[in-house]
């Protein structure tokens, strides 16, 4: 694996950082209904995504998530500023401001959405890896879902053909205690939800998902593993969520005590102390990263404020139309 280097830990602190900010701020315009529709927030599982970014190529590797995906598209490289404006419904935005908060894409990024289906994704990564693996690209796809998405059928069934096609793929279950309201433990008698992998004979564990160095090194073995035609990986990734599942959760299920535990460990305040600590970085050069973040921030919000709300007839055009339907008559 890349070394994790000083400039390593500085760029995690700042990429982590900006991405909280930037979905902080999507929480307060969603409270004054700029943003509209659901808005599920990623707050506390940073470290899952700036972990596997150390780890991957961004260039040949693919990643497909859940409806929690504003940050990976930036991560992989996607303006900020494209990303907001989406969520704002604006015309500037990744899909022109059609697809809004679960459904960010971008294929030149190689960051394939965005799937509001529980479990949907799952199938599609394995088809992604499919690809690479037919047309003889040495990439590799990394697929995240819930600790909700791995009860889905769609799970078990393509467990069962990624290992039997031998396929490229990272499976990757961001395990965060809760389905909406609903805790793992009323779910499931196994808790240990990288068990599941071993019914399909699939290598797979258990990750810390708040520490990005042990996510960076469980997803560096796995897409090796992967690129050199040793198939698929199952790693859960044991991370949090500090916000409700989306803005309207009033979370009686859980206490604010048991938030509070889990902020002890958060990955961008362990990142801050490795830099502290190790005298990576002084407070000042803290404050330049904090003050950097709030800027892009504000530029992200000022650029999607700004920008228009898509033409009304751009609606016609992204309508799927099938020339030769012998069904209905679709032409007036
Ligand atoms: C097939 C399907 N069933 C139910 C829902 C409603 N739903 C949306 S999110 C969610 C919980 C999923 O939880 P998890 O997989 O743990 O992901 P998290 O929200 O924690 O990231 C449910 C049940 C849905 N979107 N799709
Ligand atoms: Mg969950």
């Amino acid at each position: 694996m890349k070394k994790v280097t000083k400039e390593v830990y500085l760029k995690w602190y700042e990429d982590m950082l900006f991405w909280r900010k930037f979905e902080d701020k999507l929480a307060a315009v969603y409270i004054q209904q700029k943003v509209r529709g659901f808005l599920h927030l990623y707050n506390g599982q940073e470290a899952v995504l700036a972990g596997t970014l150390h780890a991957i190529d961004p260039k040949k590797d693919k990643l497909i998530t859940a409806y929690r995906n504003h940050v990976q598209p930036i991560g992989m490289g996607v303006d900020p500023k494209r990303v907001m404006a989406e969520l704002y419904g604006k015309a500037t935005g990744t899909s022109q401001g059609l697809g809004g908060s679960m459904h960010i894409f971008s294929k030149e990024h190689n960051f394939y959405g965005g799937h509001g289906i529980v479990g949907g994704q799952i199938p599609l990564g394995a088809g992604l890896a499919f690809a690479d693996k037919f047309f003889k690209r040495d990439g590799v796809t990394l697929c995240y879902m819930g600790d909700g998405a791995v009860r889905q059928g769609s799970l078990h069934e393509t467990f069962n053909l990624a290992m039997l096609w031998n396929l490229p793929v990272v499976f990757i279950c961001e395990n965060n205690g809760y389905a909406m309201g609903t805790s793992v433990a009323r779910t499931s008698k196994e808790q240990e939800i990288w068990k599941l992998g071993l019914g399909f004979d699939m290598p797979c564990g258990p990750v810390d998902g708040m520490n990005p160095v042990k996510v960076a090194e469980a997803v560096h073995e796995a897409v090796e593993r992967a690129r050199s035609g040793g198939g698929p990986t199952f790693l859960e990734m044991k991370t949090y969520r500090y916000r409700g599942h989306s803005m309207s959760d009033a979370q009686h299920y859980r206490t604010k005590d048991e938030v509070e535990e889990y902020k002890k460990i958060d990955p961008i305040t362990q990142v801050k102390d490795i830099l502290l600590d190790k005298k990576y970085a002084k407070d000042e050069d803290i404050a330049k990263i904090d003050k950097r973040v709030k800027d892009l921030v504000k530029e992200c919000e000022k650029f999607a404020e700004e920008s228009d709300f898509p033409d009304k007839n751009v609606m016609y055009d992204v309508v799927y139309e099938q020339e030769d339907y012998p069904f209905l008559q679709h032409k007036l």
